[in-house]
């Protein structure tokens, strides 16, 4: 961990006097303008923010430190015998800038391996909420109650220097994110599988060790939560996620606060819940029609009925993309290798087919194409794994990754309070009116 450190803190260092400089020359350039719209209708397109882990291109889809999702399955190391790339891979990267080795990516899993073990009052905080409580509320429930672990909060109550916070943070981060499989695990054999626990394996990687205790040994299955682990990771700074870890962290509240936060937004359905909100709807279109091989016209009508009833389509559209999402890609082609002939991953894809055109025809939806949740669920049903209310929590293990490594940086940079203005309506007709400046 040491070395990691050090390697970070040299790599921080450089980037903070890169910053200040570029500051000093250029701090007073313009990025671009801001219009009425835009204040009113979600700040959609306002470059606010500076995340360093990866970047958004509405065409390209995400890159994480410059690499695509294709680069990344081919570039990150992966499990013996595997051919996924491992996360920890990806969060070395994301967290240093640059590829790890094998050798890097294995301390990643040992460093996260030594940490894991989860207090017993985090499970009876879990055990104290009904069984019928939604499984993120139980995560977040979860995460909030292994706040008590905060090496920030109690270093912080001490008295702690400003150049230290990287420090007690990335502490922080890499022991919430070492036990985060055990809290969703734990989760999901409380809900669905009579509480009957399964301990973690020590000998194996992140993604297999969650996929293990939460009672899946197929070998297909640990490599689809390693693909999972790595595409849900990050997705620049301005989603809902990413952006709430970021803003509450920008209070100085700890890593395990600033995460907690972050995952109520993941848990709502136009962000990280659309994932069990496809499924929900593709079973509950079967059962309309009365088949699990729907054809497309058959897609087609439950589509117009899904927009006539004043709902969105599950899985479609996106704030930023602007074509097919890579990780929904990715994800098609997991299913070509490993389960081409299944019902429910064809109806996906015929789904795909389908969609982008009516959505397209309603003239209003600036991005008719799938997002990451549009694929997802299928492939977890395919072994097994069809209690979906469950999916946003493996959407949430996988967010700390990119959230977590960013935090790290934002503290490492000296970020300051995150505080916009806002106005009020009021104000902006006095503004139109000529009788008030407001944007000073
Ligand atoms: N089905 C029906 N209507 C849709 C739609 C969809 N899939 N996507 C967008 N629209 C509608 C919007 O609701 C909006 O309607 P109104 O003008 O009547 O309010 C209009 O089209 C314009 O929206 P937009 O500018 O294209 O999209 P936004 O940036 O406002 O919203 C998103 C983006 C993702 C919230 C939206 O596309 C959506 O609700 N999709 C379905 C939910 C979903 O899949 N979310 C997951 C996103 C990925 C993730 O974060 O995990």
């Amino acid at each position: 961990m040491d070395i990691l450190k050090e390697r970070f803190k040299a790599k921080a260092d450089a980037a903070a006097a890169e910053i200040k400089d570029l500051l000093k020359e250029h701090g007073n350039k313009k990025v671009g303008e801001v219009t009425l719209s835009q204040v009113y209708q979600g700040m959609r397109g306002i470059t606010g923010l500076v995340t360093e882990t990866s970047l958004l291109d509405a065409q390209e889809g995400i890159r994480f430190r410059g690499y695509s999702i294709p680069e990344l399955q081919e570039k990150l190391p992966k499990a013996k015998d595997g051919s996924e790339p491992l996360p920890e891979g990806l969060f070395f990267l994301m967290l240093l800038g640059e590829l790890p080795s094998e050798e890097d990516t294995n301390k990643i899993t040992s460093i996260l391996q030594r940490r894991s073990h989860v207090p017993a009052h985090v499970f009876d905080a879990i055990d104290a909420l009904p069984i019928t409580t939604h499984p993120m509320t139980m995560y977040v429930v979860g995460v909030m109650a292994l706040q008590t672990e905060s090496v920030f909060a109690k270093k912080y109550a001490e008295g702690l220097n400003k150049k230290d916070y990287w420090d007690a943070t990335f502490d922080d981060a890499l022991t919430l994110i070492a036990r985060l499989p055990r809290i969703a695990a734990y989760i999901y054999r409380r809900k669905y599988k009579n509480s009957e626990h399964i301990q973690p394996n020590g000998l194996l990687d992140w993604s297999g060790n969650l996929a293990h205790m939460m009672g899946f040994n197929d070998e297909r299955f640990h490599e689809l939560m390693r693909l999972y682990m790595t595409i849900h990771a990050d997705h620049e700074g301005g989603n809902v996620s990413a952006h709430t870890t970021h803003l509450v962290g920008s209070a100085l509240s700890d890593s395990y606060l600033s995460y907690a936060a972050g995952m109520n937004g993941l848990a709502g359905p136009l962000h990280g819940l659309a994932n069990q909100e496809v499924i929900k709807w593709i079973f509950e279109m079967q059962a309309e029609i009365g088949s699990d091989d729907p054809t497309p016209e058959q897609i087609a009508d439950y589509v117009q009925q899904t927009l006539k009833s004043g709902k969105v389509v599950p899985g479609y559209g996106h704030a930023v993309l602007r074509k097919t999402d890579p990780r929904f890609t990715a994800q098609m082609e997991f299913g070509k290798k490993h389960m081409p002939d299944d019902k429910l991953v064809k109806t996906v894809w015929k789904i795909y087919e389908t969609v982008p055109p009516i959505l397209q025809s309603l003239g209003k939806i600036k991005n008719p194409w799938p997002n990451v949740d549009a694929h997802s669920g299928a492939l977890l049903v395919h072994f097994g794994l069809k209690e979906y209310e469950f999916y946003t929590v493996l959407f949430a293990v996988s967010r700390a990754l990119g959230v977590l490594a960013s935090l790290i940086w934002d503290r490492a940079l000296g970020f300051p309070l995150e505080r916009p203005k806002s106005v009020t309506t009021n104000a902006v007709k006095m503004w139109l009116e000529g009788k008030e400046e407001i944007w000073d």
